[in-house]
């Protein structure tokens, strides 16, 4: 009933992640409410025109009237939604705080820019680079430190798409070089700002094999439909260790010297 409601009257997308299914649910319970309260208040509409008609009430009544259902009912709407809230905030809080490992997860940076994403993973031996703040710089966007020798197999990707493993967790630190950007995987109920200043993370775990679109979504300038080019590509533990082998997007940190 929850899939039918999700899929055919609020027309959400396909899900691929493991916490879509219950940011799905929430949606579909707040608008049951919704249906429930709207038929309610209909109802109630109808029954104060017949009620209160002219015909029936030829004098007017300063009294009015002395019902205390009305009370009650909104009492028990409240009850509900404060139970929603705490059902959400709830969701939110487990998924905040069972944050994988890092060992056990795909681990990418995500850097957003004026009109486009800047990707980096930690490369075959899973260490990332050290970086530096003050290295920040136009042909060094995630400030690596060309000294240490961890770098030297870091991927480093402009755009096009990215590669995570199927069932296994994806953390993503995300931040951005200029403005305001929001990462978006729409299959993956993901969304997260991506702000100057901030790292921050965010983690799901796709489920299906397959491709999903990355969008950005906040308005940030002239270009930001651009940012809509890429895909995150689910697939299995072989392709993503052949693709990382096999990519040649290495970060050159003789050119960083
Ligand atoms: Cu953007």
């Amino acid at each position: 009933m929850n899939d039918w409601f999700a899929y055919n009257i609020l027309g959400l997308p396909q899900r691929a992640s493991v916490s879509a299914k219950p940011i799905d649910d929430l949606m579909v319970y707040v608008h049951y409410l919704m249906v429930v309260l709207f038929i309610g208040w209909v109802a109630y509409f109808a029954y104060t025109l017949w009620r209160f008609n002219a015909k029936r009430n030829a004098k007017a009544d300063h009294v009015g009237s002395k019902s205390s259902l009305p009370k009650y009912t909104e009492i028990a709407i409240v009850g509900i939604e404060a139970c929603l809230l705490l059902v959400a905030a709830n969701l939110w809080s487990k998924n905040v705080q069972q944050f994988p490992d890092p060992k056990d997860s795909t681990v990418i940076q995500v850097q957003a820019q004026q009109f486009g994403w800047n990707y980096r993973y930690a490369g075959p031996d899973g260490i990332f680079g050290a970086q530096q703040m003050n290295l920040v710089a136009d042909n060094n966007i995630f400030g690596v430190d060309p000294k240490d020798e961890h770098g030297k197999d870091d991927l480093q990707l402009y755009n096009g798409n990215i590669h995570v493993v199927v069932n296994k967790p994806v953390i993503i630190y995300l931040s951005s070089k200029d403005v305001i950007h929001s990462f978006k995987l729409l299959a993956m109920r993901v969304t997260q700002d991506a702000i100057p200043g901030l790292r921050i993370p965010l983690t799901f775990t796709p489920t299906q094999v397959g491709r999903y679109q990355v969008v950005c979504a906040q308005l940030c300038g002239g270009g930001h439909s651009a940012m809509a080019g890429g895909f995150v590509l689910v697939e299995t533990q072989d392709e993503f260790d052949k693709w990382m082998k096999s990519n040649t997007s290495r970060t050159k940190l003789e050119d960083l010297q």
